[in-house]
């Protein structure tokens, strides 16, 4: 019966973390996964996040489904998280938002909602982007092309080549944007690039589909945030997921939204509708834990400045772990510019290293990082960034 399914070829970042945990050697270092560890290399249990959860289980009850677009409370913090509070998008209510299953899970509810209802249309996507999004996308039957981004020459942004790219499109095609922290390469737009883009976005009618992850790895909640805010102000319609894996360190609980803003509210309602019969028929409505826990942080004052003040922590540490992999490169490997690492932001960089030098990273050293030379700079910690930098040097051939 089954004779003629290929078998799958495994994704390049969860089957590599697979062969990390497999992977007998005491020293190895794990840069795979997009996942923040701590310094002592383990996922953090956030306090304000264990906090909020006993409230939740305190409060029992029992467990009904939720409405097929998620939990009121949820959909409002996600809301001000995403807008500040009292945003004229959110306060007109022409921003429709579901609690999705991850951000994942609201990356493709978004994605079949346009293929339904922009058929027409074609999605274009970073070069690179994190490798599940042209998944996701051909999945719900759309064409993936790329736009110009990273620049290999300088470990920065080709911005004239993108904007010019995107400035030929046809109208109404989708553009796939990193609000921050860009996966894979931790190269972002600066906020003047940000505001010579939109008006590209705008008078060209693109709809921008804006993926944020990583909110506060980057320069902070609100900072993070400037790109989904500035377009809303401009009154752009757009597509924004966002997920709480990494900003709350549960993963597994799949919590995330899917907001698209609308040019008023009558459209918000429609699309909202519409969202709701795409999840009706997939998996009919999201979990009810991880989404209680998260609405907790974000709405009791005491357990919201907790979790910003985690989370700050996090991305300073982040941000020494770059020092220092830096200063031991600098050091090791002096005819190489290695300042990119300083400049990216969020958990990923690119590292600029070959398939084959990452491939002999991994035999012989036991480091992993992605093959396009992705590394997650939050993999690193004081134990082994020194070991990780000497053997980066080693395949550089210092
Ligand atoms: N968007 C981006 C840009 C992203 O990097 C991830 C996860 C997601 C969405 C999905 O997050 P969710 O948990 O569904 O809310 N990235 C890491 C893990 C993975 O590949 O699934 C990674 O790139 O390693």
């Amino acid at each position: 019966m089954f004779e003629h399914i290929p078998p799958f070829a495994g994704d390049p970042i969860l089957s590599l973390n697979e062969d990390f945990q497999k992977d007998p050697r005491p020293n190895k270092i794990n840069l795979s996964i997009g996942i923040y560890f701590d310094d002592a290399g383990r996922i953090p249990v956030m306090d304000s996040v264990k906090r909020a959860e006993a409230i939740v289980v305190a409060k029992g009850g029992p467990k009904p489904y939720l409405p097929i677009e998620g939990a009121a409370n949820f959909r409002s913090a996600v809301q001000d998280l995403l807008f500040g509070a009292d945003h004229e998008a959110v306060t007109s209510e022409r921003v429709a938002t579901i609690q999705s299953v991850g951000s994942s899970g609201g990356l493709k509810v978004g994605a079949d909602f346009l293929a339904r209802y922009f058929p027409g249309s074609q999605v274009w996507v970073s070069d690179p982007t994190w490798d599940n999004h042209r998944s996701m996308f051909e999945g719900a039957g759309l064409t993936v092309n790329t736009y110009p981004y990273y620049d290999p020459a300088n470990g920065g942004l080709k911005f004239d080549a993108m904007r010019a790219a995107l400035r030929g499109l046809p109208a109404k095609s989708i553009v796939l944007l990193h609000t921050c922290c860009h996966n894979p390469t931790g190269v972002d737009l600066t906020r003047a690039q940000w505001e010579a883009l939109i008006p590209v976005l705008r008078e060209r009618e693109l709809i921008p589909y804006l993926d944020l992850a990583y909110q506060g790895f980057g320069d902070g909640i609100q900072q993070d945030a400037f790109a989904v805010r500035a377009l809303a102000a401009a009154r752009v319609s757009f597509f924004i997921a966002n997920s709480f894996s990494k900003s709350m360190s549960v993963y597994g609980e799949r919590c995330g939204a899917l907001s698209v803003v609308c040019p008023d509210a009558r459209q918000a309602a429609l699309v909202l509708g519409q969202m709701k019969f795409t999840v009706r028929r997939n998996y009919s409505s999201p979990p009810i834990h991880g989404g209680q826990i998260v609405a907790t942080v974000l709405t009791e004052p005491e357990l919201r400045r907790d979790w910003e003040r985690e989370l700050g922590a996090m991305r300073e540490r982040i941000l020494a772990m770059r020092r220092q992999l830096h200063g031991v490169l600098a050091a090791k490997v002096p005819g190489r510019n290695f300042d990119y690492f300083l400049t990216q932001r969020g958990m990923f960089s690119y590292t600029g290293l070959t398939s084959a030098q990452v491939d002999a990273l991994r035999e012989t050293h036991g480091v992993y990082m992605v093959r396009s030379g992705r590394i997650c700079v939050a993999g690193l910690n004081n134990a082994n960034v020194e070991a990780t930098a000497v053997a980066m040097a080693a395949v550089l051939g210092a």
